[in-house]
């Protein structure tokens, strides 16, 4: 079983160990929740390993376990009905940030207006 592993310049590293603050939603040993500084929709939440590598292959398979089940969580609890996942590893596939990460985009429709509820129940 692989130890967490944390890259001292990464934004996402820093932000699991509390030096870079933000919205927590989820915390275990293996994976860390959290709202995106830069939603695209109200809710929109990045669930990430505690293990640093930049692509989905650069991550053991128990580290990468837990991401879409709390990504569901997380949309389950948001009472999200209609969501995107996504998870871009590359420049060229838009990745921004070099830390794995799973979106969980929200997409209201105008009945549901912006009524996604936050904190997690
Ligand atoms: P991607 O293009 O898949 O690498 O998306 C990276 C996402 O990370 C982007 O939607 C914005 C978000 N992000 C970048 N820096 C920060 C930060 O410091 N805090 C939070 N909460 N989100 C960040």
């Amino acid at each position: 079983m692989s130890a967490v592993k944390m890259a001292a310049n990464c934004i996402f590293c820093r932000i699991i160990k509390g030096e870079i603050p933000s919205m927590k939603l989820y915390e275990s040993d293996k994976t860390f929740a959290f709202l995106d500084i830069n939603p695209l929709s109200h809710g929109h939440a990045l669930v990430i390993p505690k293990y640093h590598g930049e692509k989905l292959t650069d991550i053991p398979d128990e580290h990468l376990a837990e991401l879409l089940p709390i990504a569901s969580r997380i949309a389950k609890a948001a009472g999200a009905e209609n969501f995107n996942i996504l998870q871009n590893n590359g420049r060229i596939a838009h990745q921004v940030v070099d830390h794995v990460h799973v979106h969980m985009i929200p997409k209201p429709n105008e009945q549901e207006g912006l009524g996604v509820g936050w904190p997690m129940k």
